[in-house]
């Protein structure tokens, strides 16, 4: 079983592993160390990342980008409707989740985000495997900080669907920080001051900054703050706004009417943008952009700076969030740690460095050091994987609370308690006593709606407390209930229990030789312990609880994973058609040419002729009645054809090996 750490990107995703001599990021089939994370639709099959690319612009409308942004989300959420200016199919809502409509088989599909992220999943996991050469399973994959307990959820099922087990979800920052520390031999001890790393994450749509302490072996967040609109593709943008103005003076063209141009400029000015970043200016060409214009321009490192302004005067924003909320000032961070791909961009390096007034670090590989940290993470929590442990301490990103109906019987009961503040650490787990008489519901939400991103539902989940009877001793029942929130970030009640008040003998230790077992001697050794009455709740039994939450139901779930390998074994079956079809191609040239060649001489006129006539008849059928047969046609066309080359190919066989016979018989003698 390997050990798997996967980076879901807005833009690319990175697959990296833990093997015995550490952590190595996974090429894809083009040999790419990142995947574009992309889905796209066709007549015949799905286009799972690379494919997915290569195909873009001949098929914006069936393809979809953005995916962990929809994932989790509602079609009628501000946010989405932001998304759906950078998604080229068209975003649809389907059951209350929004997913995309795309033409699929030749028909209307529509596929939640969920389905989606796990189509594209389930083509990592296939990456992941075909390089190992070992099933893959295990695995942790990194979510944005500002991520809430619906599109944790989410996630973990789209995994699920795509028949990956989810050891963790973890913020991004946190998994850079992990595979920071974890490579560091200089940490500070646990007496000593702890070493503080201000981490920043800058992607293609994401801001994170997340404020650090190390010690050996352990790593605690203080406090990490988001910009959710900030990150590479707003460079872009302020490019393609920029040149949309340009080519409509000079070209007298509007992009803007065309799709395919508009994606056009997006990619070159994300080209250009790169360039921008190692010189003072770079160029952009597109050939027959749009009425068969061809377009130049060129932009210098100023003007770009001067187009994302505006955004460049966002670019401290969270960093000064994240030290309020550790309460620390920027004089006691060590170390600032960048990550991400736009944090290559020249003027926010700037941005940063000057309002920390300290050289930058950029001792992580900015494109591969999260997937690395999450292949860490992974090698710690799997039990098939020794390696140096590393406590990660997290914290909640939005404080929790827990609401119920008030009983009539406990007049002051309140009704609702904040129960994990926004910075409590994760995982963590807290017990809810009640007085009950009879089964309740509780309900969990976020206690802060206007926190949340976009119009993301406070709502986390219904949890209806079971097997509730009034005691006739005392009347109630005493409920004990484990509200948790694990280590993916999720909210879960995981068990409940009842307890009851008893005196019970408590041995009482003597003071004087607490701690001191060692001088512990004859004095005591006759004496009987001495005891007390105490009153204790001892626990009597459990209380069954049936959870509600966003998460999808076990038939909703299998029903997904089912449809999900019947259109894997879908897309396999057309993969090996085109490859046995390519295969017949192949075989009929090569065949053709070996008839005059190696083969000449061991076929008469007549056989030749056979064989020709039927290598130009397949060859007919195959560009017209074949060109869209099925795998097994065109195997038994190809082993029809062998069976008439039999005979021929038989005797130059014999041939040879009569010659390497007598080779060898002369070396022998
Ligand atoms: P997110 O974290 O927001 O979900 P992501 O993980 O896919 O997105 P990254 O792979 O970290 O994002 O970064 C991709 C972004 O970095 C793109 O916008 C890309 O254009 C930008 N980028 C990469 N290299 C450079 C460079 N040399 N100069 C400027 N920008 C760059
Ligand atoms: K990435
Ligand atoms: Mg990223």
């Amino acid at each position: 079983m390997s050990v798997v750490g996967i980076d879901l990107g807005t833009l690319n995703t990175v697959i990296a592993v833990a093997r015995n001599r550490g952590v190595d990021v996974i090429t894809n089939e083009v040999s790419n160390r990142a995947t574009p994370s992309l889905v796209g639709f066709g007549p015949k099959s799905r286009y799972l990342g690379e494919p997915a690319k290569t195909q873009e612009i001949s098929n914006l409308k069936n393809t979809v980008s953005s995916l962990k942004r929809l994932v989790g989300r509602s079609l009628k959420d501000p946010d989405v409707q932001v998304e759906q200016q950078y998604v080229s199919a068209a975003l649809v809502d389907v059951n209350g989740q929004v997913g995309a409509e795309v033409s699929y088989l030749g028909e209307k599909r529509q596929f939640t985000a969920t389905e989606l992220t796990a189509m594209y999943l389930s083509k990592i996991k296939q990456t992941a495997a075909n390089e190992l050469r070992l099933p893959v399973q295990d695995m942790v994959l990194s979510v944005p900080a500002w991520f809430t307990d619906i599109q944790r959820r989410a996630l973990i099922d789209a995994a699920e669907i795509a028949g990956l087990r989810t050891l963790r979800l973890i913020n991004d920052t946190t998994a850079a920080a992990l595979g920071y520390g974890i490579t560091k031999l200089d940490l500070p001890g646990p007496e000593e001051k702890p070493r503080r790393v201000c981490f920043i994450d800058i992607g293609h749509s994401n801001y994170t900054a997340s404020i650090v302490e190390f010690k050996k072996g352990e790593l605690a967040v203080k406090a990490t703050a988001c910009d959710r609109h900030f990150g590479g593709r707003d460079f872009n943008l302020a490019l393609v706004n920029h040149f949309h103005k340009e080519f409509k003076g000079k070209y007298k063209i509007d992009i803007t009417t065309n799709p395919k141009a508009m994606v056009r400029v997006d990619a070159a000015a994300e080209k250009l943008k790169k360039i921008l970043s190692a010189n003072q200016q770079a160029p952009m060409n597109i050939e027959s952009l749009m009425n068969d214009i061809d377009v130049t321009a060129m932009i210098t490192r100023q003007e770009f700076e001067a187009l994302v302004e505006p955004v460049l005067n966002k670019a401290t924003a969270p960093i000064e969030k994240a030290l309020a909320e550790a309460k620390l000032t920027k004089d006691d961070i060590d170390f600032i740690e960048l990550v991400g791909g736009s944090t290559r961009v020249p003027a926010l390096k700037e941005r940063i460095q000057a309002f920390f007034g300290k050289t930058l670090s950029f001792t992580l590989n900015q494109d591969e050091a999260i997937a690395r940290g999450c292949a860490f993470s992974c090698a710690i929590l799997s039990p098939v994987f020794k390696v140096r442990d590393f406590a990660v301490q997290d914290i909640c990103s939005y404080p929790i609370e827990f609401s119920w109906e008030k009983d009539a019987d406990i007049p002051d009961e309140d009704t609702s308690l904040t129960v994990f503040n926004k910075g409590n650490v994760l995982p963590s787990t807290k017990i809810l006593t009640f007085y009950r008489k009879q089964a309740f519901d509780l309900e969990a939400r976020y206690a802060k709606p206007e926190e949340l991103p976009g119009k993301v539902p406070a709502f986390i989940g219904r949890f209806s407390v079971k097997g509730v009877k009034a005691d006739p001793k005392t009347e109630f029942m005493i409920c004990k209930l484990k509200a948790r929130v694990n280590i993916h970030g999720v909210l879960n009640v995981e068990s409940g229990y009842y307890v009851e008040d008893q005196e019970v003998e408590e041995e009482v230790k003597d003071e004087a030789k607490e701690g001191d077992d060692a001088m512990d001697t004859d004095d005591k050794k006759d004496d009987k312990p001495k005891t007390r009455k105490v009153k204790k709740q001892v626990r009597k039994g459990d209380l069954p609880i049936v959870a509600g939450t966003t998460s999808l139901d076990e038939p909703a779930k299998n029903a997904a994973t089912e449809k999900e390998s019947a259109m894997v074994m879908e897309d396999k079956l057309v993969a090996d058609t085109e490859e046995k079809k390519n295969e017949l191609e192949t075989y009929i040239y090569d065949m053709r040419n070996k008839l005059d060649d190696q083969l000449a001489d061991f076929a008469s006129e007549e056989e030749k002729d056979k064989l020709r006539s039927k290598l130009t008849d397949s060859e007919d059928w195959l560009y017209e009645d074949g060109e869209d047969a099925t795998k097994a046609i065109y195997i038994a066309k190809m082993d029809e054809i062998r069976a008439m080359a039999g005979p021929i190919t038989q005797r130059y066989f014999e041939k040879v090996e009569a010659e390497r016979a007598a080779v060898q018989a002369k070396l022998d003698a």
